[in-house]
């Protein structure tokens, strides 16, 4: 195949062999992922931006995969592997840590294994999650799970969805600029496909639902209408829900691994490990991720309330404007909850996502407020060094 490329890299494409067994990550692409950048969503926009931005002798990209240091990185009609610069790697805030879809420049290194990625563009999204802290004393961080995605399909098992998960992750799908869909999964196993659809209607009004099997193929085609004009669509959801059997489905061969449910409890084994961006033949791409064990809201205070329309709405009834719905007299929502046209467990659902933000923004505040008072710390430490040194030159000259 003959693509077109700032300049051959054969020795750096691991991709090219997918089988092979010197222990660096397979990138077991089908063919597509050669496709030209147009089809997977680079637009005048972005070209604008790149042009704008990017140094001289850079070309564009779209990063497919990261692995540790280096990422996988669609070129036009080409691919590669590359890693962050210093300065990138370096950098603290969310818009330079590197995700899945991120739209990059790439500077071509002759004499290295990599090539670099020297610039992030700006995201048109990014959904993001909060990832607890590793270790102790460690701060709890966010983490791009993925960029420039325009549907989010919140996945989960037609048997058996887990509404409180799907109310969690529709909300930080709102925060994160993409439109959230719910997908319903293995309708083929249950006769009450329709029964759980209305179950999840209820807690994410005003998002679509679809009901599809990947088993028989129900309902895939509607979900791959979102990707239709070049568009990106991911895949998020509870570990066995069945995401990379749909995504499979999309790409017409068997491109991602699937792996068992435990029979105990329905939960899967984490059989995806890493977030992955494929061009789909049509056009569009999907990003297929493993299923986290826990999704945890990150700057989302708006989209709580997206997600629960129904609440808010029933709430400007009440008399006290910043009720909490908790006890106070002339409460709205305690009403309608007592006359049972407002479930008990979507208004507790509400209260924990509120809690929750609390205290992460509580939290958010402490840590600004302690990274101030080290900068001003640094700051006066150097000043204290300058003249010090100031002194000593004089001493000295
Ligand atoms: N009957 C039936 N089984 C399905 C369907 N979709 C997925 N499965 C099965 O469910 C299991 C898990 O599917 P996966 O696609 O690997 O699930 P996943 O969401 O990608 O899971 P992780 O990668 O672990 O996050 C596999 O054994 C699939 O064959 C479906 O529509 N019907
Ligand atoms: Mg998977
Ligand atoms: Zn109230």
């Amino acid at each position: 195949m003959s693509v077109e490329r700032p300049k051959p890299a054969a020795s750096k494409s691991p991709e090219s062999n997918p089988q092979s067994s010197t222990g660096r990550p397979t990138d077991a692409v089908p063919d597509v992922s050669l496709a030209p950048l147009k089809t997977i969503g680079w637009s005048p926009a972005l070209e604008e931006s790149f042009a704008a931005t990017a140094p001289p002798g850079t070309v564009p990209g779209r990063v497919a995969r990261i692995d540790g240091p280096s990422a996988l990185v669609l070129l036009d009609g080409a691919s590669t592997r590359a890693e962050q610069s210093r300065a990138l790697e370096d950098a603290v805030d969310l818009e330079s840590q590197l995700g899945v879809g991120d739209w990059v420049a790439v500077e071509h290194r002759a004499r290295h294994e990599t090539d670099a990625i020297v610039l992030i563009l700006p995201r048109s999204s990014a959904l993001i999650r909060r990832r607890g802290a590793q270790r102790e004393g460690e701060l709890a961080e966010a983490q791009v799970l993925a960029a420039n995605v325009d549907t989010v399909f919140v996945v989960a098992p037609a048997p058996q969805p887990n509404l409180r998960r799907i109310e969690r992750e529709v909300a930080q799908t709102f925060a994160s600029g993409a439109q959230p869909v719910v997908v319903l999964t293995k309708s083929d196993l249950t006769e009450d496909a329709a029964v759980a659809a209305r179950a999840v209607a209820e807690v994410s009004p005003n998002v679509p639902i679809h009901v599809t099997s990947g088993l028989t193929g129900a309902g895939v085609e509607q979900i791959g209408a979102y990707a239709a004009g070049e568009r990106t669509v991911v895949f998020l959801g509870a570990s066995g829900a069945g995401k990379s059997t749909l995504a499979n489905r999309l790409l017409g061969t068997e491109v991602l691994s699937t792996g068992e449910v435990r029979a105990g409890d329905g939960k899967g084994r984490h059989t995806t490990t890493a977030r992955h961006l494929i061009p789909l033949p049509n056009g569009g791409a999907l990003i297929d991720t493993p299923g986290l064990r826990s999704f945890a809201l990150y700057d989302a205070t708006k989209e709580v309330g997206q997600t629960f329309p129904d609440i808010e709405s029933i709430a400007e009834g009440c008399r006290f404007r910043d009720c909490g719905h908790v006890a106070e007299p002339g409460c709205a929502v305690l009403a309608a909850v007592e006359a049972e046209t407002l479930g008990v467990s979507r208004l507790e659902a509400y209260r924990v996502l509120g809690r929750e933000l609390d205290y992460e923004l509580r939290k958010v505040d402490k840590q600004t407020e302690l990274a101030a008072k080290e900068e001003q710390r640094r700051f006066s430490r150097s000043i204290h060094k300058g003249a010090k040194k100031r002194r000593r030159l004089k001493e000295g000259g």
